[in-house]
């Protein structure tokens, strides 16, 4: 069991959180020696003595669209990073002290006041060191971060860096197939925080909800006492748990002596819906974590040693080989693939977006997307969570195309962290292993069933899937999953212009997935390029006519299949417009969004939110 907990930092009257988010100093290092840092030790001293340009450069966000340069855009190897922070005095004893990144792309080396702290290789997945043993306390402290964006044929995902003789010399040149921007830096937020010496280190937990309104939480809880004084780690530690409604009330209490598990019952629990099915979706209550040391036999004098609350949401999740239950209703659902992707900060988090976005999911009538693909922040599963939006939960494995032994451990770790990280959140419905591998290849059915094997040993009671672009015949991937989704482009990639060969095409398509693999069947991406404000009658492809009429065909021919009960979704592609790398089929990035990169409807957003919500009124 992996016990390397990876809890979101929250403060609590044990915890202390800081945010070490705001403006840092970036040094380039040269493209044709990005080792150059590491052999000259830029982390030893200030960036500044590093002889480069030091360019002020905010966190969280990509470092790409910062500056006016293509150098910084399309830089490829290594930057550097760095700020100073203070620690206070009273941090020096009794607490060990944290430093965490939300994600940093594609990997990062981290020093501490010279010293080596951590490093971390995957993108868009958060990691952490105690620091304790690094840092000045009362005094100021320097973090350096060393970021490599380069991708390569053993990366998730996978990319290739070639030499090309330029007007600069030779320069690595990278090169992908996917088709989203290989946007780099620190990506989300950074954390300092305090746990004290025993602490939770992790925790699971896992929900059921019955129809006579009984809720039953199983927990399970990890405690690190490793950094304890051997007499504090023979006090007898105990758990208690207290779980609170939405206002705070406490609706149930447990006091466990010397396990970490258990299971607390809730009766007429309130449960978690989804957005649209339910008048009150996304209730979550409070499930809070006390470790207490037991001082005398009656409990009387007990101390708290740690608190930790975690946001928690009641509901069951089950599926058969026709559909997708939630608390026990089939679910249909009315989804997006997404990006994050926009102006500026490229894929850095930023809350203003995170919450229009969300306004978006819910004023067109949408209960799902899928995190197409990468893990996205943990403040938008937290979001997500809250606002009853369901999440196809994707690991970074976009196109891979060679299959061999250390790619395939890097993608099983890539899945490992993602579950660990997400385990425990409601909105979470199921687990996609890929998007588009080329999983009709030789070698792919040998490397699929032993991914798909793992990941299902981990899963965390949700089902597997993943966007296959393959067709039934060749893949082999499909016969792993519990949920099998297919991308496809019928009047745009293939047939351009004839919108009058969707409805046969697709129903045909997902009728002869559903005759070969006997499982529920999902469209996750179909779509065409549009550009916003470009008009046409009749419809021609890339005008918002064309967007609108192709997803009129698309409509009908799911209206077809939904009333096979084995076809369980639509998700569109894409939810925005985005940016791409410099390629001749994309104008100014990727246009198939349905809003565009800043947020605005087009046309078709009104169509597709009639239909979004005359189905939920359906239902
Ligand atoms: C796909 C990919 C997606 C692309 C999309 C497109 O099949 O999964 O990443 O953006 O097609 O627009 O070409």
């Amino acid at each position: 069991t992996p016990t390397k907990g990876l809890l979101y930092p929250r403060e609590s009257e044990t915890r202390e959180v800081r945010s070490l988010d705001g403006m840092w100093r970036l040094v380039r290092s040269d493209p044709k020696d990005p080792l150059q840092g590491i052999r000259e030790k830029w982390y030893a001293n200030s960036l500044r003595m590093s002889g480069k340009e030091v360019i002020p450069m905010p966190v969280p966000a990509s470092y790409n669209d910062i500056a006016t340069t293509d150098s910084l855009r399309d830089h490829v190897g290594t930057v550097w990073y760095e700020r100073t922070f203070y620690v206070p005095r009273l941090w020096k004893d009794g607490v060990r002290t944290w430093l965490r990144f939300g994600s940093v792309h594609y990997s990062a080396i981290v020093w501490i006041n010279g010293r080596n702290a951590t490093s971390h290789s995957i993108g868009h997945l958060p990691f952490e060191a105690d620091i304790s043993a690094l840092l000045n306390f009362g005094g100021e402290n320097l973090v350096t971060v060393m970021c490599d964006n380069r991708l390569g044929n053993r990366t998730i995902p996978q990319g290739s860096v070639y030499q090309a003789s330029t007007d600069k010399g030779t320069v690595p040149v990278q090169s992908y197939t996917f088709d989203f921007f290989n946007y780099a830096g620190i990506h989300r937020s950074v954390h300092l925080y305090t746990t004290p010496l025993i602490h939770i280190s992790d925790l699971e937990v896992r929900t059921l909800y019955s129809s006579n309104g009984m809720g039953r939480i199983d927990y399970r809880l990890w405690v690190d006492a490793s950094q304890a004084a051997e007499y504090q780690q023979m006090l007898v530690t105990n758990l208690r748990v207290v779980l609170r409604d939405r206002d705070g009330t406490e609706v149930g209490q447990q006091m466990n002596r010397l396990v970490y598990q258990g299971s607390l019952l809730v009766p007429s629990a309130k449960p978690w819906w989804p957005y649209l099915m339910n008048s009150d979706p996304g209730y979550l209550y409070s499930m809070e974590f006390q470790l207490v040391v037991a001082c005398n036999e009656d409990d009387s004098g007990c101390a708290l040693q740690d608190a930790y609350r975690l946001p928690v949401g009641i509901r069951t999740l089950s599926w058969s080989n026709q559909s997708l239950l939630l608390n026990g209703v089939p679910l249909y659902l009315r989804g997006f693939g997404r990006h994050e992707d926009s102006d500026i900060r490229g894929k850095g988090l930023d809350n203003a977006l995170l919450a229009r976005d969300f306004n978006l999911l819910k004023w067109i009538g949408a209960n799902a997307y899928r995190t197409s693909h990468y893990p996205y922040s943990e403040e938008s599963m937290q979001f997500a969570d809250e606002q009853g939006i369901m999440i196809i939960d994707e690991c970074p494995a976009v196109n891979i195309d060679i299959f061999e032994p250390q790619l395939l451990e890097q993608h099983m770790s890539s899945l490992e962290q993602l579950i660990h990280r997400d385990r425990n959140h409601p909105s979470v419905i199921a687990w996609s292993v890929a998007n588009e591998p080329r999983s009709a290849k030789p070698g792919a059915l040998e490397y699929f069933e032993t991914l798909v094997t793992y990941t299902r040993s981990i899963a965390q009671g949700r089902p597997l899937t993943a966007a296959i672009n393959a067709s039934p015949s060749t893949c082999h991937l499909a016969q792993f999953l519990d949920i099998v989704g297919f991308n496809r482009y019928n009047s745009w990639y293939q047939n351009a212009g004839r919108t009058d060969m969707i409805v046969d095409q697709l129903t045909e398509e997902a009728e002869s997935w559903r005759d070969k693999f006997e499982k529920p069947i999902i469209q996750f991406e179909y779509g065409g390029d549009t550009m916003e404000g470009m008009h046409s009658l009749p419809a021609f492809i890339w005008s918002e006519e064309y967007q609108v009429q192709l997803f009129s065909k698309h409509f009908r021919a799911f209206d077809e299949l939904r009333g096979k009960r084995w076809f369980i979704g639509e998700f569109v592609w894409n939810f925005a417009d985005f940016r791409t790398a410099q390629t001749i089929t994309r104008v100014g990035g990727n246009k198939k969004g349905v809003f565009t990169r800043n947020r605005q409807p087009k046309e078709v957003a009104h169509l597709l939110r009639q239909r979004y919500f005359a189905i939920a009124r359906e239902l």
